[in-house]
């Protein structure tokens, strides 16, 4: 499979698990996981090609661990592509509606840093980092990542959060994996904007 088709079935995956399952009449459990073969079977039922193969091969090569994908019954292990119903899929980060990610909060690394663009930085010194569409904060170890998000919208700027500080004042932090840690909010007290 070529990048650009991986960027397309990876953006399909993102849409469908992280924000409108109900496009393609798609039912999530609460955990916002799916049956690996219902959502195949759905896509087909929509006419959208997807095979498991494409799925497994976005998982492997991504830079970033967007999806999950795991065997149903945890003793059980085995290929995805021959079993799909054997498997379940959902999206790890990024939902805009309320799914349980079955996390227990850790402690966070004592600095993350938060990415955006230039435009929303007056807003956010006033206000704080707010989840907005999502349900969570994005938060990265690396501030190479967290930069990059914030290409995402226009020129980057870039916040350190002082994670150390809100964990030990009971804000609850979630580690999604690969450097990158979800929370509800950051107010503005804890962050501080970065010079480029
Ligand atoms: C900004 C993608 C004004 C915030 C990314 C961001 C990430 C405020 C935007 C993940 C604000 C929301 C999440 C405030 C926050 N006033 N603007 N008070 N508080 N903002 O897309 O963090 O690559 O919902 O800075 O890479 O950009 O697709 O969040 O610019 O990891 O896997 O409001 O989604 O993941 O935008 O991105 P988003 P995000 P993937």
């Amino acid at each position: 499979m070529d990048a650009k088709r991986r960027k397309k079935v990876s953006k399909y995956l993102s849409k469908i698990l992280r924000h409108d399952p109900h496009r393609i009449g798609l039912e999530l459990d609460p955990g916002g996981w799916v049956n690996l073969e219902t959502l195949l079977s759905t896509f087909r039922e929509y006419g959208v090609e997807m095979a498991a193969e494409e799925i497994v091969d976005v998982i492997q090569k991504s830079d970033k661990p967007r999806f999950a994908l795991e065997p149903i019954d945890k003793e059980e292990s085995g290929d995805p592509v021959a079993n799909p119903s054997l498997f379940r899929i959902r999206a790890a980060y990024g939902h805009s509606f309320s799914v349980d990610l079955e996390r227990k909060p850790e402690a966070p690394p004592s600095v993350l840093y938060h990415g955006t663009a230039a435009q929303f930085v007056g807003s956010i010194q006033q206000e704080g980092l707010q989840s907005m569409g999502r349900q969570f904060v994005h938060l990265y170890e690396y501030p190479e990542g967290a930069w990059a998000v914030g290409r995402r919208k226009g020129r980057s700027r870039l916040f350190s959060v002082n994670a150390a500080a809100m964990y030990a004042d009971g804000y609850a932090f979630y580690h999604v994996g690969e450097g990158i840690w979800l929370t509800r909010t950051v107010p503005p007290g804890y962050l501080q904007l970065q010079s480029i």
